[in-house]
């Protein structure tokens, strides 16, 4: 079971994935070829080679970036950490790198250092900032593996001492405490190897979670594969990273974003099986994150405010009702909360032996009458209508408070 440790991940729940680079220029697109794949992909996918990827720094000047209006978007979603593509597979530096001039400081015309203006923010903000490294993928370096090709011959232990390692202590070194290192694709990589980098940031910070997919099982916590929700809870620490639409790097073709409701759905949906959600925004090769994300994450962002405290260190209930069909549990200590997506006429909950002290709906405290009820065959139940006026909300999220000390337990049968 894993045990990542820092109480602050396992209180966040909700954090931002930002996948951004020299991709984000080309849009899904290159020289009139559309990839029908992810965007980040396309200089495998359309086999754009690596002289011709190059010459996409000279062209990349994202003035719109603004580090302040992403957090600000992070914060007013209610996500507590941000993790940025410091390097994807393509191999190019979003930071400023010393051990390669391939990074946007000193490739680009826009000059500027993006994760070193995050990290000011987050500071100030109190975001935990967290970098995505691609540490076996390397599409750029000739000794970093790629997917699907053949790898033989490469010599990936020069690739790890002349860039991996050393980028990855520039990570650790150049922007304060970092909250997690996202590491992603492990492929090839030795199970000696997976260890010496998680050695690596553990030694320079010691705090910093190492994410699941550094390979040979060694990370802080378990990341699912993509958009990927288990159907019960998972014992220990672990992480969905989703898509908003079906992409990670911005694509303008990919216009199938998720509405609120599916979002909200699957943020709750996680937490109250123990996980996090890590949910991604690409933006674009301007900078700009794309509208449709931000409206979305807007109406997320309005929920959160009223009822964060059904999100926010949160747990799995221990009983039964995973495959209710209208809505989600989760629980802390004296106090159950009872999400309710769909529309229905009253809430009855089975096989919960709990005495509740008293239940209203978390958004604006209107109290609610709970009717508890138990039969001779010992089964207990608990019915609570609705007060005549609600407030329309995507999820109406009940609480019902309880003894402090009492654990939510099931009828004896
Ligand atoms: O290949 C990457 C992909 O581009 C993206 O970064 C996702 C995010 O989880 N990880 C890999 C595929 O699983």
């Amino acid at each position: 079971m894993k045990d990542c440790k820092q109480q602050w991940w396992k209180e966040a729940k909700f954090g931002m994935f930002i996948h951004w680079g020299l991709y984000a220029l080309l849009a899904g697109e290159y020289n009139g070829k559309k990839t029908s794949n992810i965007a980040e992909w396309i200089m495998h996918d359309l086999s754009i080679p690596v002289e011709e990827y190059e010459k996409l720094a000279a062209r990349f000047n994202p003035t719109a970036f603004s580090a302040q209006r992403i957090v600000k978007l992070a914060k007013d979603t209610g996500m507590k950490y941000i993790v940025i593509t410091s390097k994807h597979h393509d191999g190019f530096a979003m930071y400023k790198s010393q051990c390669s001039r391939y990074n946007i400081v000193d490739a680009t015309p826009f000059g500027r250092d993006p994760i070193k203006e995050l990290a000011e923010e987050c500071e100030k903000e109190g975001i935990k900032l967290c970098f995505y490294y691609s540490q076996a993928q390397d599409w750029h370096d000739p000794n970093g593996f790629e997917e699907g090709t053949d790898n033989e011959g490469k010599d990936f232990r020069k690739y790890l001492d002349e860039k991996c390692i050393p980028q990855l202590r520039e990570l650790l070194t150049q922007y304060g405490d970092i909250g997690l290192i996202w590491f992603d694709t492990p492929m090839g990589i030795t199970y000696e190897q997976s260890k010496e980098l998680k050695e690596l940031v553990h030694s320079i910070q010691p705090n910093c979670i190492v994410s699941g997919r550094i390979g040979n099982d060694l990370g802080d916590y378990m990341s699912t594969g993509d958009n990927f929700i288990p159907l019960l809870p998972y014992e220990g620490d672990w992480e969905v990273p989703a898509t908003i639409n079906n992409t990670w790097g911005y694509k303008k073709t990919d216009l199938r974003w998720k509405s609120a409701d599916k979002l909200l759905r699957n943020l709750v949906k996680i937490v109250s099986r123990g996980g996090n959600y890590l949910l991604n925004i690409g933006p674009d090769g301007e900078g700009n994150v794309p509208e449709e994300s931000v409206k979305v994450l807007g109406q997320i962002g309005e929920f959160m405010r009223l009822n964060g405290e059904s999100i926010y260190g949160a747990h799995p209930v221990p009983f039964y009702p995973y495959d209710i069909d209208w809505g989600y549990f989760t629980c802390r200590k004296g106090k159950i909360y009872i999400h309710v997506f769909d529309d229905i006429e009253d809430v009855y909950i089975l096989n919960i032996a709990n005495t509740p002290k008293r239940a209203y709906i978390l958004a604006d405290h209107t109290p609610l009458q709970v009717v508890t009820r138990t039969t001779c065959e010992g089964d207990s139940s608990w019915r609570i209508a609705w007060p005549e006026k609600r407030m329309k909300q995507i999820d109406t999220v009940i609480c019902v408070e309880m003894e402090e000390d009492e654990p939510i337990f099931e009828p004896i049968r």
